[in-house]
């Protein structure tokens, strides 16, 4: 049953923080993440670059776990990257998990330029058995069977935010404008007839450094939305006030337009942060009212995890287009759904959110911000 599911999914993205971390903090590793590949040795190389292979690896990792456990899943764990490393000499080889840690190292080995050093601390971080306790998930009971599910997995959102790797200070109950913490792994199941997202595993493998040693200590965040059933893992209570300003998150590259109509809104102290998974963070703990996006530079794996948290939470994700279409028909907000590609697009942009985007936790804000936006885009 589900309630199996969402332990496993804790496990996998607790392993894939693990991977994560690891990979910034093994010099082996971290040279290979930092190093900048170009001109002919970039062609040369196996490897597209190692950011690419780490969250590669990250996503085949929890497809091969979840796989091993939940067959029935095979063929509907979807990511954001394809598996397929090509060389310049039109060579090109799988990136898998393997059932043995030495067949990943090796399989590893070939795409690392044979860097053997690197594959071993990768290949045994792949294949270490970690556990993740967590008391609430585990005395859950879920009505949903795995083979009415399919999974989203972002293996690290705001990629380039893990590789810069700054270490930003802020109070806490304070949003990280960038940094470290922006990165994210996100989970997320939805019902493979409706779309409907279900389950929702956010862990964030930076959360907190400590200061002696200087190593990360991650959190992770869950929730499940299903019928009668909602339930979540927020640590901090969350509680709506009745401020007649809000708090809005945005993208640092909003367009003028958007600014300018919810400026009425919150006075225009706009709040920046990297990540679309982080600043969907922010709406589930609270830091922020509403995320808004007028573009369509989101994709169902930035979205489904978080999304699923917040419907547990009362809340959700709109496709703010379509939103603002159905509001002016006295409709409701149309939330976004995870089964169906856009038809005549191609690639990566078959899952786009196209229409932009609005998280939010209360329907109330969300109406407002709807009402602000109207005939504005
Ligand atoms: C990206 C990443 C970017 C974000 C973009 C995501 O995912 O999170 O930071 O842009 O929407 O798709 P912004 O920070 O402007 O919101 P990834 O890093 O996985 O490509
Ligand atoms: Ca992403």
């Amino acid at each position: 049953m589900a309630q199996q599911l969402l332990r496993l999914l804790l496990r996998v993205s607790e392993k894939a923080a693990n991977v994560a971390r690891i990979c910034r903090q093994e010099t082996p590793l971290f040279e290979l993440l930092v190093q900048e590949k170009t001109g002919e040795d970039k062609n040369k190389k196996f490897v597209r670059d190692f950011k690419t292979l780490a969250d590669v690896v990250i996503q085949e990792m929890i497809r091969h776990d979840v796989c091993v456990q939940f067959p029935e899943l095979k063929g509907f764990i979807h990511g954001e990257e394809s598996n397929k490393f090509d060389n310049g000499l039109g060579e090109s080889v799988l990136v898998t998990v393997c059932a043995l840690e030495e067949e990943t190292a090796t399989m590893l080995a070939t795409v690392l330029d044979g860097n053997h050093k690197a594959a071993s601390l990768l290949a045994a971080a792949i294949h270490q058995d970690l556990q993740l306790t967590d008391e609430m998930a585990e005395s859950l009971e879920l009505p949903l069977h795995p083979s009415d599910l399919a999974l989203w997995i972002d293996p690290i959102d705001a990629t380039s935010q893990y590789i810069k790797g700054q270490v930003e200070v802020v109070a806490e109950g304070e949003i990280c404008p960038s940094g470290l913490q922006c990165a994210l792994v996100l989970i997320g199941a939805y019902l493979r007839a409706t779309g409907e997202p279900v389950i929702g595993v956010i862990n964030q493998p930076f959360a907190e450094r400590d200061l002696v040693s200087q190593s990360w200590k991650g959190q992770h965040f869950w929730g499940v939305s299903c019928g009668s059933i909602n339930a979540f893992s927020i640590p901090k209570p969350i509680c709506h006030t009745a401020e007649e300003s809000l708090s809005i998150v945005l993208s640092s590259s909003e367009k003028q337009v958007v600014k300018d109509a919810l400026t009425p809104l919150c006075g225009g102290r706009f709040i920046y942060a990297a990540g679309a998974g982080y600043k969907t963070l922010c709406v589930i703990l609270n830091l922020a009212d509403v995320y808004v996006l007028s573009e369509g530079s989101t994709f169902k794996w930035d979205s489904c995890a978080s999304h699923a948290l917040l419907r547990a939470m009362g809340g959700g994700v709109i496709d703010l287009k379509e939103s603002l279409l159905s509001f002016e028909k006295d409709e409701s907000p149309r939330e976004l759904t995870y089964h169906q590609a856009r038809p005549g697009s191609q690639g990566a942009e078959r899952w786009a959110n196209h229409g932009g985007l609005i998280a939010y936790l209360d329907n109330n804000k969300l109406k407002t911000v709807i009402g602000a936006l109207l005939g504005k885009l």
